[in-house]
């Protein structure tokens, strides 16, 4: 299976998150994508090749033209304001307060954002791009004909909605990669998102389509973040009813309870008959992950992949989270080794 890296993930290196009340080093690190590359190297995964140069154009399929403006400029207009570091909004939107887009760059990264733990830095932007283009060329890829590629994102993508970034996330890496198979032929894209946090801006973009199959496994919003969206009753609207899927599990769940939710997805998603998928690989249900409370272990990771392969369909893994630094590379390449030994 081929990788798909680039050294430009390190760009973004945030100092600091809030997260439980305190201000920490960011949890999402560059050490992440190194540790998962190594693994990849040294397990003889397949070639790893660069991301082709996309620009834009197809983060502007998924993304509003003034959010992906916003992001370009945000980290110079808070230096000009603030002096050089790293930028987090303070306060968010409350019903009854009116959504008007504020002049001043304190008020964007409020319109603009969900929460206090992604900070735009120096090199945010290009590190974002940089990731929509390792998507995009890992989807290249597939459509010429790879049974399995994985697009080594860094910075992650699966909470960021049409207009708005978070949780780690700036744009949708898998939105964009599901998207751009739709536009390169594809009739039918499934995404698969297995990270222990729900998918929200994944769902927030396909909602409204039934072209773009939407299924999410991940820790039961009213326990867990991102709290506002997540739950069983959401199933799509308008023509997108009964195109997304909802599998929220409870914190301290393991694989008696994780496998069975997977395969109800898989079923969903070999009914639907997709052209290809995209799974948002998201390895932070591990058992030792710092910020999260599944139980998976390492060779739960081998399941998935041997499982998502059953589907028999053209995939493309795109990175999401996952926290267990030091155990990233081995839980994230057994997801694509179990792939690998049923394809
Ligand atoms: C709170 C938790 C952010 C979760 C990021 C993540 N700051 N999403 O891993 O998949
Ligand atoms: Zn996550």
């Amino acid at each position: 299976m081929k990788t798909i890296f680039t050294e430009d993930h390190r760009l973004q290196d945030g100092k600091a998150e809030l997260i439980d009340g305190k201000l920490m080093p960011c949890f999402e690190m560059p050490r992440r994508a190194e540790i998962v590359i190594a693994r990849v190297r040294d397990q003889k995964l397949g070639e790893v090749v660069a991301p082709e140069r996309f620009g834009t154009d197809p983060v502007l399929r998924v993304h509003k033209p003034e959010f992906v403006r916003f992001l370009e400029t945000a980290w110079d207009e808070w230096v000009q304001q603030h002096g050089s570091y790293d930028a987090l909004p303070l306060n968010w939107i409350a019903p009854g307060m009116r959504r008007i887009l504020p002049e001043t760059i304190d008020g964007k990264l409020s319109y603009y954002s969900f929460d206090a733990g992604t900070p735009i830095t120096a090199g945010t932007w290009r590190a974002a791009i940089a990731a929509t283009e390792v998507a995009m060329t890992g989807m290249k890829l597939v459509k010429g004909g790879e049974r399995g590629t994985f697009a080594l994102c860094r910075p992650p993508g699966h909470h960021a909605g049409s207009d708005y970034y978070g949780g780690y996330c700036f744009f949708n890496n898998a939105a964009i990669a599901a998207q751009g198979f739709r536009d390169g032929g594809a009739a039918r894209v499934a995404v698969l998102d297995v990270d222990y946090h729900h998918g929200n801006g994944t769902q927030e973009i396909f909602y409204k389509r039934d072209d773009v199959l939407t299924i999410s496994i991940h820790a039961d919003p009213k326990q867990e973040f991102p709290f506002f969206l997540g739950h069983a009753d959401e199933r799509g609207e308008g023509r997108g009813e009964g195109f997304h899927l909802n599998l929220p599990l409870p914190w301290g769940i393991s694989w008696a309870e994780y496998g069975p939710a997977l395969d109800t997805a898989m079923r969903r998603l070999t009914e639907f008959a997709p052209d290809a998928i995209v799974v948002s690989l998201g390895v932070d249900t591990f058992e030792k992950d710092p910020i999260s409370k599944f139980k998976l272990k390492h060779e739960d990771y081998i399941r998935t992949g041997e499982v998502i392969a059953a589907a028999g369909k053209p995939t493309l893994f795109v990175m999401e989270g996952g926290y267990a630094v030091e155990e990233l590379g081995v839980n994230a390449v057994n997801v694509l080794q179990g792939f690998e030994a049923k394809s």
